[in-house]
């Protein structure tokens, strides 16, 4: 709930975002987001902001693995994910064999939130054969943070921190961020992948991973 306080949700306008960490982009344009800043899309993006359930396209996704979460007062050291360092190295060295992209996405005056514009009720499972190595890339092209759960499978986040990923259940993505994180499909199932905060899972943000 943190954040819904804290980014003002109610009548926040589009375009702004008061409890932004502006700190962490350099070069961008402060007052607005990072999809607001008037560069030219790329197809990709225009074909997301065709969709009803986006109100934003994050153009600059940027890594901010090394920055607090919004609403943590300036100058106060915190722990980051960049400080995460896996105690062993990870059980599978092999590098993925394709990348799985997903935007992060939603539509604040509709309340719809969902992976690439799409709530769950009009989106296909994300098919993994059993024993696969990937690698998923999350970018938020919202305004706030989804903290996305991937059951059954580790995911090992892509740090800085080479074979010692620290292997976490959920990898929380800041507004206008993109990281990403390896997935070994070693327990078939089908298995939940959401948003943490349930009401975002609730109104979308949730997709079936099946390992076969
Ligand atoms: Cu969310």
């Amino acid at each position: 709930m943190r954040t819904m306080t804290d980014m003002g949700m109610g009548g926040m306008p589009h375009g702004s975002i008061s409890g932004m960490d502006h700190g962490a982009m350099p070069g961008m344009d402060h007052g607005s987001m990072p999809g607001m800043s008037g560069m030219e899309a790329t197809p990709e993006a225009k074909e997301l902001q065709g969709r009803v359930g986006v109100d934003n396209v994050a153009e600059m996704p940027v890594e901010r693995l090394n920055r607090a979460g919004e609403g943590f007062p300036a100058g106060r050291r915190v722990l980051t994910y960049a400080d995460l360092r896996a105690a062993r190295r990870g059980g599978d060295p092999r590098p993925p064999s394709r990348d799985i992209t997903l935007h992060l996405t939603g539509n604040m005056e509709r309340f719809i939130w969902g992976f690439d514009g799409k709530k769950f009720s009009e989106a296909q499972p994300i098919v993994l054969q059993r024993g696969e190595r990937v690698r998923f890339v999350l970018i938020n092209d919202s305004m706030m943070e989804h903290p996305i759960h991937l059951h059954g499978l580790w995911s090992e986040l892509e740090n800085g921190h080479a074979d010692y990923r620290p292997y976490k259940h959920t990898i929380n993505v800041k507004p206008g961020e993109k990281l990403s994180y390896l997935v070994t499909a070693d327990e078939p199932g089908p298995w939940a992948y959401h948003c943490h905060l349930l009401y975002h899972m609730e109104m979308g943000m949730f997709r079936e991973v099946r390992v076969s």
